[in-house]
């Protein structure tokens, strides 16, 4: 499928234009994936994200990637899952477009994704799986064909779970 690749990892290892972080409304750093990217990054990001005011549910902010291989972080918030009825599908796949669209901006070609509110979030895997791979591949083929994509899962079990996704979707 074009432009989009499913690997296990650690995102903050990844030579990439930029990597996206699983965020909080306050941009104060956290657990997960996003306490790792402050560690990996050095203590420059976050006294630039205390500046930035948050970043509100469904929105994506940039920064530079200070101490990491990456040039860039884009930070998005994930919704909370409060069992489905409360928009958390519309704030995720808006995570998915706003941060596409930050990075075409930007002129990226290459940006990798975690598992965005698949964690301390609690949203069920498969379905963030759908949303991850469906928002970013109707994104790409209407606004940037060259644009590289790497959906990255830290965990082998959560990786396979979006593998058999794709196999769903793609065959
Ligand atoms: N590389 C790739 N994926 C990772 C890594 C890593 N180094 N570390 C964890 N993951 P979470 P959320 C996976 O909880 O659900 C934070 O405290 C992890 O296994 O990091 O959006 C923030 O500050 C899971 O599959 O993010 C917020 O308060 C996925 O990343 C809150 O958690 C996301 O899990 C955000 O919760």
């Amino acid at each position: 499928m074009m432009g989009i690749e499913l690997i296990q990892g650690d995102i903050t290892q990844l030579k990439v234009d930029a990597i996206v972080n699983a965020a909080n409304n306050a941009m104060c750093g956290g657990g997960g994936v996003d306490g790792a990217i402050h560690r990996a990054a050095g203590p420059e990001l976050l006294a630039l994200c205390r500046t930035l005011g948050g970043c509100q549910t469904g929105q994506a902010k940039i920064t530079p990637g200070f101490n990491l291989p990456a040039k860039y972080i884009i930070h998005t918030v994930g919704p909370v899952w409060y069992g489905g009825g409360n928009h958390e599908a519309a704030m995720l796949t808006s995570c998915y477009q706003q941060s596409l669209q930050l990075a075409h901006e930007h002129r990226l070609r290459h940006i990798a994704f975690p598992a965005i509110s698949c964690g301390s979030y609690r949203y069920p895997i498969a379905q963030a799986a759908h949303i991850a791979i469906q928002t970013t591949q109707a994104w790409l083929q209407q606004n940037d064909r060259d644009l590289q994509v790497l959906l990255i899962n830290f965990e082998d079990k959560t990786h396979q779970q979006f593998v058999a996704v794709f196999k769903e979707l793609y065959g």
